[in-house]
């Protein structure tokens, strides 16, 4: 028996221009066949396709193929999620515009793809950095603004005091820019958020109704979401002795175990809390300030880190807080434990209960009260499982259940708290300090305030004309581009120059 040898130069290439010519994978709308969309995640235009992008587009093209051949009507689009740092860096590197280096990625890997013989409907392609897409983008982003869940809130940037520059997380290399070699330090800026948090329930209850998803990735995106119930109430900032301040200060507190607020032995600000200027005492002042310092350079991932990153955990701020379950008065202290970000910033410490605190009252000589009753022969530290309460007066006996409640409710009874839900999810910080991403679509005006592009002067495109030889965002020197006419007053104003994060673009393009 002959046999042929399989020659894919020959072969491949033949049978591809038949399909090409026959225009064998573009669709059009047929209302009497079944519809089936098939959508892969798109590639970024890195430069060339790897073995990863090899595996997942044969994965979609044959599910595609699959029903295609069943006589279903297949869309099966292509398109480059092409905005992002690489480009950029790359443009700094070889001295060519992020848009060429881009566009030029996306020819090449365009080819590997046909190369590949992939069923793509190629009339249908598109890329996320063309104004024709994200126009769209920019007008869904005036229309969150106009319902307040896009806005503008202080958060922290890697700051590169050389550069005078903000730098992306891949831009630090141990610490320190990666241009100026400068030690790099967290400074708050204005930025823009999308407000997921309102979709917070929502989110969750769609979880339940996800069919043939892994229940680990259920899981994950639950514990992301991170619902948890507690309540939240005021203690009044006093003395030694209980005596309160004069200024009728109050500090509240976030806790999913009211049951053992009888246990509570010292209190705890996070070191950014608002208040802690007014109340840290003049003795232990200096102490404080080197603290907060101290926290201000540590990154996230050190304050959580279980050892502590830090030389020093907490400082006591020479005010007390009252209990209102024990009448007496706790310590406050400011802990690197305790962030800013959740809750109220504050929280009651229960060292019996918790074994973060339990390690921190250890470390800084804080008493120790059990509130919940341990199995026989326990020799644990924190004891954080079910039991009777004890050590709480007329909680006494309860099981933690309905000593959350008989709690709760005496705070809610004296006016002084209320039951609360709090999520783990984190507004959505969507500004970066860059060029190579979708322009925010909205003006500052100092007599108007943050105001919306008007819809007819969508989209707003990047200027072709910059230049990368300085650090920073060449849109906020940009000589002509920054300043433009308020749309609402007509008066001079000036862009906005953040651009958006690279996820919302592949946030909607299914
Ligand atoms: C007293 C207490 C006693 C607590 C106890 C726990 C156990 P989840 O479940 O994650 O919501 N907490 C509150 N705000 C915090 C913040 N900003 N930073 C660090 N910790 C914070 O955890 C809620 C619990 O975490 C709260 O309940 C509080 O400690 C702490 F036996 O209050 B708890
Ligand atoms: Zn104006």
């Amino acid at each position: 028996m002959a046999t042929t040898p399989y020659n894919p130069a020959e072969i491949e290439v033949r049978v591809q221009q038949r399909w090409e010519a026959g225009k064998a994978f573009e669709v059009n709308e047929d209302p009497g066949r079944e519809k089936f969309y098939c959508l892969s995640m798109l590639p970024y235009p890195s430069g060339a396709l790897h073995m990863g992008h090899v595996r997942n587009y044969t994965i979609g093209d044959v599910i595609s193929r699959y029903h295609r051949m069943r006589g279903k009507n297949v869309l099966q689009p292509m398109g480059w999620d092409a905005f992002g740092l690489p480009a950029e860096n790359a443009a700094i590197k070889n001295r060519t515009a992020p848009a060429r280096w881009t566009y030029a990625n996306i020819e090449h890997m365009r080819g590997q793809l046909k190369r590949l013989g992939f069923a793509y409907d190629w009339t249908r392609e598109f890329a996320t950095c063309s104004p024709d897409y994200y126009r769209w983008e920019q007008l869904m982003f005036t229309r969150l603004m106009k319902k307040g869940l896009a806005y503008r809130k202080d958060a922290e940037v890697n700051w590169d005091p050389v550069d005078q520059t903000v730098l992306a997380n891949e831009q630090v290399v141990d610490g320190r820019g990666w241009r100026s070699g400068a030690v790099v330090q967290r400074k708050k800026i204005t930025q823009w958020f999308l407000k997921i948090t309102d979709y917070a329930e929502e989110l969750l209850r769609g979880l339940d109704e996800l069919d043939g998803w892994p229940d680990a990735v259920k899981t994950m995106q639950r514990n992301w979401i991170g619902r948890s119930e507690g309540c939240e109430f005021e203690m009044k900032v006093c003395d030694a002795d209980g005596v309160a301040d004069p200024r009728d200060l109050g500090v509240r507190v976030f806790t999913t175990r009211p049951d053992t607020s009888f246990g509570m032995t010292y209190a705890v600000l996070a070191p950014e809390h608002e208040l802690v200027a007014q109340i840290t005492s003049e003795a232990e002042r200096e102490a404080v300030e080197a603290f907060v310092a101290q926290v201000a350079q540590a990154s996230e991932e050190d304050r959580l880190s279980e050892e502590g990153g830090l030389e020093k955990r907490g400082v006591f701020t020479g005010a007390y807080l009252y209990n209102p379950f024990t009448e007496k008065p706790v310590p406050l202290y400011l802990a690197d434990y305790v962030l800013m970000g959740y809750g109220t910033g504050a929280i009651m410490a229960v060292p019996g209960q918790d074994q973060r605190d339990w390690d921190f009252a250890r470390a800084y000589g804080l008493p120790i009260v059990r509130t919940v009753q341990p199995p026989e022969g326990w020799e644990g530290e924190a004891y954080v499982e079910d039991g009777p309460a004890i050590n709480s007066d007329w909680l006494n006996g309860l099981e933690v259940t309905e000593a959350k409640e008989a709690a709760t409710a005496w705070l809610e009874q004296q006016g002084i708290g209320e039951r609360k839900v709090n999520y783990r999810l984190r507004d959505w910080g969507v500004s970066r300090q860059r060029y190579w991403g979708c322009p925010i679509p909205v003006i500052h005006c100092d007599t108007c305030g943050v105001v919306p592009e008007r819809k007819e002067n969508l989209p707003i495109e990047l200027p072709k004309d910059v230049t990368f030889d300085r650090p920073g965002n060449p849109l906020d020197r940009h000589p002509s581009w920054r300043d433009v006419p308020c749309p609402s007053c007509g008066k001079p104003a000036k862009r906005e120059t953040d651009t958006m994060d690279t996820f919302v673009d592949s946030s909607w393009y299914f």
